[in-house]
């Protein structure tokens, strides 16, 4: 293991030894117990059976699983011709234009993102999507684009499912090779809630495009175009991908009374996007504020305003949106977000399978199988239920959301929040004041990781029982959480209109507020220096060597992906372990099958499991491969 060490250390590989290396690195010496990775497995088995998984807040012991029927595909054949082959044809300028002449509506399913970000907290796992990806491109090779990354998907992949989120990205690509993969990228914060250098945002785009993604939805939390406009910019020059520029739609566009929010405003926003270089102008809808008849002028004034394509985007949380799209269509929109009918709906997306049945026997109507579609929906529904846990609650449509102005995408999120803090019965409280919140700040745009900052300011001032005119009156008086401290600071970007300075004041307490580009306080990374210190810092690897897409998710997330590292060295790859089993453990006499590494699965069966003894341990006895194996696990639960 020692000499292991040695070949597998940086400056070895690099041939720059010197006569101290030895000395020099006492990490050599560091012999990790070659722990095989059925241990490990079992390991993580266990203390999921008798402490539970963490990330598991509520557990229904008699919750019924039925097992997802993956719909047929032609397994042998190659794949039809789709979208992503027409990119490589065609190359961007192209295919945008080529996207604009396009008669029939076009869609993005965003099952594998949106959809259970915002339905399911962002769980949904790689393996549930894998068993499906393939048999999806073959059979739906007409659809615009696949989104499947980006937004809370990278956070939630290390932090809670134990997952590279390139991984997922890399194998998702390999499944659906033929048709667009998108992502969504919140400019300068990418897929973080803060700022980070542009050199990393660059390089984060760049591996982004070579790991498989082709559209890149671009947004600013505040619509702040200093934002926008750099990661377009990275995108037009690192990949040879689609930037999709996008406006993030608030208010009211026919509410006389509203003006900060108009047509004229977007209209104008959206032309500066289209000036940066956008491929494709996205109208990001995150809360669903967009209705039918305003949809219908929006989608007019910007067909007949810009040459580029326009994306529509929204959440059904109303329950109108399916009316909105019929105007949206209506208007010549040339893209809606759809997600398939088992995970669409509420906070996520209008339904694809109704969807497109709306539009069956009308002129723009999408050449979709929509059979096939239907087999997809009953197998989402059916996966849908292996995540019990994660569901918001919510039941029916709230027309309230006009009034809170909540996105999609937090509303799961906040409830699930606000029943930990033991404030569920106050939540209706907490949506009010999320929008007394929005006014006080002065009405800014709220979508990640803007929508925080109201949200954790609402959360605050519920459960220390504050009132707006408290703050205004005694706010001297008060500490404010760190993301409105951040926020009302400059971090985030500058607020259409500027900040309420008064309030701007009474929060920073004497901190000097600044209206710069953020990114431009942030030190360039030194790509080569800082990686080989990273690769230093966790030289054991994650039973493979550490890459460069590992450095990224370490500079945008260093404590996940630390904290997840520890997890990998004691677990092992957990990827592949079944979704009922990752959650909820295993049952007596259960058998499962876990592939351990491409192609090397192992058959783990629980046998027994016995009571804490007096140190509180538990014993629990396996049959791996057909060999009985124990672990004894600390009871802590
Ligand atoms: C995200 O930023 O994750 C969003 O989905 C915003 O709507
Ligand atoms: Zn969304």
């Amino acid at each position: 293991a020692f000499l292991d060490n040695i070949l597998k250390h940086p400056t070895f590989r690099e041939g720059k030894v010197t006569v101290n290396f030895i000395q020099n690195e006492p990490k050599l010496f560091e012999i990790v117990e070659p722990k095989n990775r059925a241990n490990k497995l079992i390991e993580f088995l266990g203390e999921v059976i008798v402490n539970g998984n963490p990330d598991v807040k509520q557990k229904n012991v008699n919750h019924v699983f039925t097992k997802p029927i993956v719909p047929s595909f032609n397994r042998t054949g190659g794949y039809p011709k789709g979208t992503k082959d027409l990119l490589t044809e065609l190359g961007p300028e192209k295919f945008s234009s080529w996207l604009k002449n396009e008669k029939q509506v076009h869609f993005t399913d965003t099952t594998m993102r949106d959809a259970h970000q915002s339905l399911l907290a962002t769980r949904m796992r790689t393996v549930d999507m894998l068993k499906v990806a393939e048999g999806y491109a073959k059979n739906h090779p007409e659809i615009f684009s696949m989104e499947v990354w980006g937004g809370a998907t990278f956070d939630v992949c290390l932090r809670f499912l134990q997952e590279n989120p390139w991984e997922r990205l890399e194998l998702l690509r390999k499944a659906m090779p033929n048709v667009l993969l998108q992502m969504l990228i919140r400019g300068s914060n990418g897929v973080g809630y803060t700022a980070y250098p542009d050199n990393l945002i660059e390089k984060f785009v760049e591996k982004s495009w070579e790991t498989g993604i082709d559209v890149f939805r671009i947004f600013d939390s505040l619509n702040w175009m200093q934002s926008i406009a750099p990661c377009i910019e990275h995108v037009r020059t690192r990949t040879g991908g689609l930037a999709e520029g996008s406006i993030c739609y608030t208010g009211d566009i026919l509410d006389v009374n509203k003006t900060k929010y108009n047509l004229k405003y977007y209209v104008q926003l959206a032309k500066e996007i289209e000036n940066a270089g956008a491929h494709i102008l996205g109208v990001k809808d995150m809360a669903g504020l967009l209705k039918p008849y305003a949809a219908f002028e929006l989608i007019s004034a910007l067909k007949s305003e810009l040459k580029i394509p326009i994306h529509l985007h929204t959440h059904d949380t109303s329950s109108l949106q399916a009316a909105t799209y019929l105007k949206a269509i209506e208007a010549g929109v040339d893209v809606v977000d759809v997600a398939i009918g088992g995970l669409s709906g509420l906070t996520s997306q209008p339904n694809f399978n109704s969807i497109v049945e709306m539009l069956r026997f009308h002129e723009r109507a999408p050449m979709l199988n929509s059979e096939k579609l239907s087999e997809y929906s009953n197998y989402w529904e059916t996966v849908r239920n292996y995540y019990y846990t994660f569901e918001s609650g919510l039941k029916s449509g709230t027309g309230d959301v006009f009034k809170h102005e909540i996105p999609g995408g937090q509303y799961s999120n906040l409830k699930g929040q606000a029943i930990a803090l033991g404030l569920e019965d106050k939540f209706p409280e907490i949506t009010k004041m999320y929008s007394e919140v929005n006014q006080l700040f002065g009405d800014i745009i709220k979508v990640t990781p803007s929508s925080k900052v109201v949200g954790d300011m609402a959360q605050f001032m519920v459960s220390n029982n504050l009132t707006v005119k408290d703050i205004q009156e005694k706010g001297e008086s008060i500490s404010f959480p760190q993301s409105v401290l951040s926020f009302f600071k400059g971090d985030l970007g500058q607020p259409v209109g500027g900040f309420n300075q008064e309030l701007q004041k009474t929060i920073l307490k004497g901190h000097k507020p600044y209206s710069e580009r953020p990114n431009a306080h942030l030190a360039p990374i030194d790509f080569e220096h800082e990686f080989a210190m990273f690769r230093n810092q966790f030289s054991a690897g994650m039973g493979r060597e550490l890459k460069i897409t590992d450095f990224l998710s370490y500079k945008l997330y260093p404590k996940v992906f630390s904290d997840a590292y520890q997890k990998h060295l004691k677990y092992g790859n957990l990827m592949n372990v079944p979704t009922k089993n990752f959650f909820y453990g295993m049952d007596i006499g259960e058998e499962i099958m876990v592939e351990l590494d491409r192609g090397k699965s192992i058959l783990v069966s629980l046998m027994l499991k016995g009571e804490p003894d007096e140190n509180g341990n538990v014993s629990i006895i396996f049959k791996v491969n057909g060999q009985s194996r124990s672990v004894l696990i600390r009871d802590t639960s």
